[in-house]
C-alpha cells in the first residue's frame, strides 16, 4: 500500500502551495493527513480534489505516518520533528532548526539526493529558499568546474516572510498605488504608510512598496543577517565544499513571490559562457533564458508559479579569472520551499515502496 504523509503547517503560505503541489504531482501517497496548531485545527482544506479536515498537532497524529513534512517556525520543528520520528515517521523539515546539524542531511534532490539516505536522527532538512534558488544551477556548474568562491546579492520576495509578508506588501501597494506625489522626498513613503496603516505591524523593518530593504532575518555577529549566514553555511553543506568562500547581501524587494539572485561565481578552472550554457541547459530543473539582444532574461514576474529555476545574463567576468556573473530567479514557495520538500519526501517514499 502507498505510504502515509503528514503535512504539518498546512495552512501557511508554503503549506498552501504544498497542497497544490501534492495535487499536481504523481500520486505517491496513500493517506495525506493535514496537521496544524490549535488556531487552524478543524479547518477543512482541499488536497487532491478532496476536502480534508486539519488535525491538531499532538503526538498521536503521527501514528501510522511514514513521512511527516514540517513547515512551521524553528522552535515548533525543534520540538515536534523528533516526536514524529519517535512515532515512526521520517521528518522532512523546512525550518532552520536542523539544517546545520551534522547528523541531518540538507538535501536538494538534483544536487545531493544521495545523502538523504544517511539520516541518523530520522530527520532530513530542506534548505532556506534563498540558498535553494541557486543550488540547481551552481550544483551543475560546480560538478564541471569546481566552485571556489561565491559572491551573491539577493532580491527576495515578500512571501519569504510568509503570509504576513504578502499581506503587508499588498496593503502598502494599496496605499501608494496611483500616488505620483510619493517616492520624491526622503521619508514620504514611510509617512504615507504610517498615516494610512497606522500601527499595523510589518514583518519588514522599512517600507517595502516603492523601496528595497537590505535586510532579511535576524541580526547576527559582525552585522550579518541570519539570512546571509544561511546562504553561506547551507551552500557549503549542500555542495559539499566546507571551505567555499561565500559573501552574501540579502535584500527584500517589492515582489510578491519569486526570489532573484545576482551571482558572481569563481571556479578552479576556466569556463566560457557557451560551456556554461551547455551545462546549465542539461541540468535538471534549470531553464536558461539568456538572450539580452531580444530582451530575454529571467524576471520574477515571469517566473512565479513555475517549478524550475531560471538562469540568464551569463557573462564571463571581465576582471576576475575563471569567474561567471549570472542572474537566477526561482519561485521561493515552490522550488524554494514546498516543491523541494515534496521531492525529498518522494525520495523517502521510493525507499519504502
Ligand atoms: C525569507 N528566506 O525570504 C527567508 C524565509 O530559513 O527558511 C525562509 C527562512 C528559512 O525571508
Amino acid at each position: 500500500s502507498k505510504p502515509t504523509l503528514a503535512v504539518v503547517g498546512a495552512t501557511g503560505a508554503v503549506g498552501t502551495v504544498m497542497l497544490s503541489i501534492l495535487s499536481e504531482r504523481a500520486d505517491v501517497w496513500g493517506e495525506i493527513r493535514l496537521v496544524a496548531s490549535k488556531r487552524s485545527a478543524g479547518k477543512r482544506l482541499v488536497v487532491r480534489g478532496e476536502e480534508v479536515e486539519v488535525q491538531l498537532l499532538e503526538p498521536s497524529v503521527f501514528d501510522g505516518v511514514d513521512v511527516a513534512m514540517f513547515d512551521v517556525p524553528d522552535e515548533v520543528s525543534a520540538q515536534w520533528a523528533p516526536i514524529a520520528v519517535s512515532r515512526g515517521a521520517v521528518a522532512v523539515d523546512n525550518s532552520g532548526a536542523f539544517r546545520m546539524d551534522p547528523d541531518v542531511p540538507l538535501v536538494v534532490p538534483e544536487v545531493n539526493g544521495d545523502v538523504a539516505r544517511a539520516r541518523p536522527k530520522g530527520i532530513i532538512a530542506n534548505p532556506n529558499c534563498t540558498t535553494l534558488t541557486m543550488m540547481d544551477a551552481l550544483g551543475a556548474l560546480h560538478r564541471k568546474w569546481q566552485l571556489t568562491e561565491l559572491v551573491v546579492a539577493s532580491y527576495q520576495a515578500a512571501s519569504g516572510a510568509g503570509q504576513p509578508g504578502v499581506d503587508r506588501l499588498y496593503d502598502e501597494l494599496g496605499v501608494v498605488g496611483g500616488r505620483r506625489d510619493l517616492g520624491v522626498r526622503a521619508g514620504d513613503v514611510r509617512a504615507a504608510l504610517a498615516e494610512k496603516l497606522g500601527d499595523q505591524p510589518s514583518p519588514f523593518p522599512a517600507p517595502l512598496a516603492l523601496n528595497v530593504v537590505p535586510w532579511a532575518g535576524s541580526l547576527k555577529d559582525g552585522g550579518w543577517s541570519s539570512e546571509e549566514l544561511k546562504v553561506r553555511n547551507e551552500s557549503r553543506k549542500i555542495l559539499g565544499i566546507p571551505s567555499l568562500r561565500v559573501s552574501a547581501t540579502c535584500v527584500r524587494v517589492p515582489v510578491v513571490t519569486t526570489h532573484s539572485l545576482a551571482v558572481h561565481a569563481t571556479f578552479a578552472s576556466p569556463v566560457t559562457v557557451d560551456e556554461a550554457h551547455e551545462a546549465l541547459a542539461a541540468a535538471p530543473n534549470v531553464v536558461v533564458v539568456d538572450d539580452p539582444a531580444n530582451g530575454e532574461f529571467p524576471t520574477p514576474a515571469d517566473t512565479v508559479g513555475a517549478d524550475p529555476t531560471f538562469i540568464g545574463r551569463i557573462r564571463q567576468a571581465l576582471d576576475f579569472p575563471n569567474t561567471l556573473d549570472l542572474f537566477i530567479t526561482g519561485d521561493n514557495l515552490r522550488k524554494g520551499a514546498a516543491l523541494n520538500t515534496a521531492q525529498i519526501a518522494e525520495l523517502v517514499a521510493a525507499e519504502l515502496t
